[in-house]
């Protein structure tokens, strides 16, 4: 079954052919917990429409819209989350790190990646008690961004693998404002476990995380699919390690930006990595919040890692 309206997606410009894209599996945000136990051993991820109410979301979008309005980066109303076209980042804030670790540890945001509902949902994804990391990565992708394909495990995993990631939807993100999307099964595949085996984004500075491969390009020669949806307000999707994953392009006419953030859970018992716990976590180059995209104005060039 492939009920996506391929006409709407973008994949670094292209549109892939309708036998590499199919949607994510839903798991309803009730359902047993071996079951969704069960569902995550098999395919690295689970997709839980509506885990978060919209009220939840709305007050997230207000939060960090009407920052980027100071920064002249939003026209109408903040919450609507529209971009001018234009930034005044770079002269209006003195410090860009600052600004986006006030927005990332805003109370709104805080209160919903940090939930007890998804520290308890972590606790049955992990298989024991769980640990939020306090860095969070939140992305503000407007027109023209994408997030190539790469795994988390050389950001993450330097300590130990029992790391999720939670992606979070903080809007209404249709396939034409890029959602996240993952490579089916690609965390099983013999080329991706090889090519993840000791990868560590911060030492291997000779290496990058994402792929050279476009993801179309991998997606065949695997074989594989890309698992995508229209993400809805409150959705979320937690997946391995080991999976692949992206975003499609953010191709809307409209300039709507897309808000979204992941934050990682590990098991307890785990040691942890310092520089994404503490009051003052590092990120994973030790530059703090200002090495995340987010940080980046709207109206340049996103790094690559
Ligand atoms: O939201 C995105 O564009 C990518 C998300 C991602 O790479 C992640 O959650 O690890």
């Amino acid at each position: 079954m492939n009920s996506l309206d391929i006409k709407d997606v973008k994949v670094l410009g292209e549109t892939p052919p309708l036998q590499l894209i199919a949607s994510m599996q839903e798991t309803a945000v009730d359902a047993d917990p071996s079951e969704i136990q069960r569902r995550f051993a098999e395919d690295a991820y689970v997709c839980l429409p509506g885990f978060f109410t919209q009220d939840d979301v709305s007050a997230i979008r207000e939060a960090v819209f009407s920052r980027l309005d100071e920064a002249g980066e939003i026209t109408g109303t903040p919450a609507d989350g529209i971009y001018s076209g234009t930034s005044q980042r770079r002269e209006k804030i003195a410090d860009l790190g600052q600004f986006w670790r006030e927005i990332s540890e805003s109370w709104a945001l805080r209160r919903v990646t940090h939930s007890r509902a998804l520290h308890e949902l972590c606790d049955v994804l992990l298989e024991e008690a769980s640990i939020p990391q306090d860095y969070l990565f939140l992305r503000a992708s407007n027109f023209g961004r994408k997030t190539l394909l790469h795994s988390d495990s050389g950001f993450f995993a330097r300590m130990t693998d029992k790391v999720v990631t939670v992606w979070i939807s903080f809007g209404d993100i249709p396939l034409h404002l890029g959602p996240l999307f993952v490579m089916e099964k690609s965390h099983q595949h013999p080329r991706v476990k090889n090519a993840l085996a000791g990868f560590d984004v911060a030492r291997d500075k000779d290496k990058k995380a994402s792929w050279s491969e476009t993801p179309i390009e991998l997606a065949e020669q695997l074989p594989s699919r890309l698992l995508t949806r229209h993400m809805k307000p409150g959705d979320i999707v937690v997946f391995g390690m080991h999976l692949l994953h992206g975003s499609l392009d953010n191709v809307d006419s409209d300039q709507r930006i897309r808000l979204s953030c992941d934050v990682r859970y590990q098991a307890q018992s785990k040691p942890q990595d310092p520089r994404y716990f503490g009051p003052h976590p590092g990120g994973t180059t030790g530059a703090g919040y200002g090495e995340l995209v987010g940080a980046i104005p709207l109206d340049e060039e996103w790094h690559i890692r």
